[in-house]
């Protein structure tokens, strides 16, 4: 017997497998599917919630771009001391924005926080402090991650953070195999079957572009962080800190 919360979308043999999109299935199981094939979640959750305790500056603005279900938002809710601020989460997908709206509001805190439903490509970036890329970047495409970031650096303040985690490929194909493989470990120790790691696999390959370390530190300096650090990394997942 499974909760009506598992992920079981790629349990049976599909078809055809189509292109993931965050939908109402997805939307459904989120907390379940992220927390099984994400390694290290939580520890970055909880990690931007302590890092907006630091970087939060009062009277200034706060964004979780492809904010899902709101666990980044929750977390820098909880974290931010500083006065007069404005959590801003943004998602284009509407069942993930309903959603979200609904966990915000069961939860109290003192900074206010309004989910819009949108392209994070499209909305403007302005008086921020910190903004939260949780696992997002990769779903934009390539040619257009430069311009994001460069909006999201004009928009931050001196000193102001980013926060980018991503799914990662390496340059270097031996160990690209490796950190795949690891991942594949991770999630079959989380209860998938081979069958569901392979059809997920190819669900998001058209549609989640994975980018070198490299490539995202170069990306950071150019859009004119003076300073940027992988903090997180397990497999070929991390998160890294860049400051204005
Ligand atoms: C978390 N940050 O739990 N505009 C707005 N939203 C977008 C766009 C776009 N162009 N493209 C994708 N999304 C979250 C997890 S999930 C990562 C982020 C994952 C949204 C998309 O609808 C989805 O909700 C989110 O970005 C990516 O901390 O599931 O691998």
């Amino acid at each position: 017997m499974h909760d009506s919360d598992t992920d079981l979308i790629y349990s049976q043999a599909h078809n055809q497998v189509k292109n993931f999109t965050f939908d109402a299935q997805v939307v459904e199981v989120f907390p379940d599917m992220i927390s099984r094939s994400v390694p290290g979640y939580k520890t970055i959750i909880d990690t931007i919630g302590r890092l907006s305790q630091r970087f939060v500056q009062e009277d200034s603005n706060i964004y979780d771009l492809g904010c899902s279900l709101g666990a980044a938002t929750l977390a820098m809710r909880k974290g931010i001391t500083a006065s007069n601020c404005k959590i801003i989460g943004v998602d284009n997908s509407i069942d993930m924005v309903k959603r979200c709206k609904m966990h915000v509001d069961a939860f109290k805190g003192k900074t206010p926080v309004t989910i819009i439903e949108g392209n994070i490509q499209d909305i403007e970036i302005e008086n921020a402090s910190m903004v939260v890329l949780n696992f997002t970047l990769q779903f934009i495409e390539k040619p257009q991650r430069q311009a994001l970031l460069n909006k999201i650096a004009q928009g931050l303040r001196p000193g102001g953070l980013l926060v980018l985690s991503e799914k990662i490929s390496s340059d270097d194909n031996v160990i690209d195999d490796v950190l795949i493989d690891l991942h594949h470990n991770f999630k079959r120790d989380n209860g998938y079957s081979e069958l569901e790691v392979a059809q997920k696999r190819s669900a998001l390959e058209k549609v989640m572009l994975t980018d070198s370390l490299d490539v995202h530190k170069q990306r950071l300096a150019q859009a004119g962080f003076q300073h940027a650090s992988l903090w997180f990394q397990c497999f070929n997942f991390t998160s890294l800190i860049a400051i204005k």
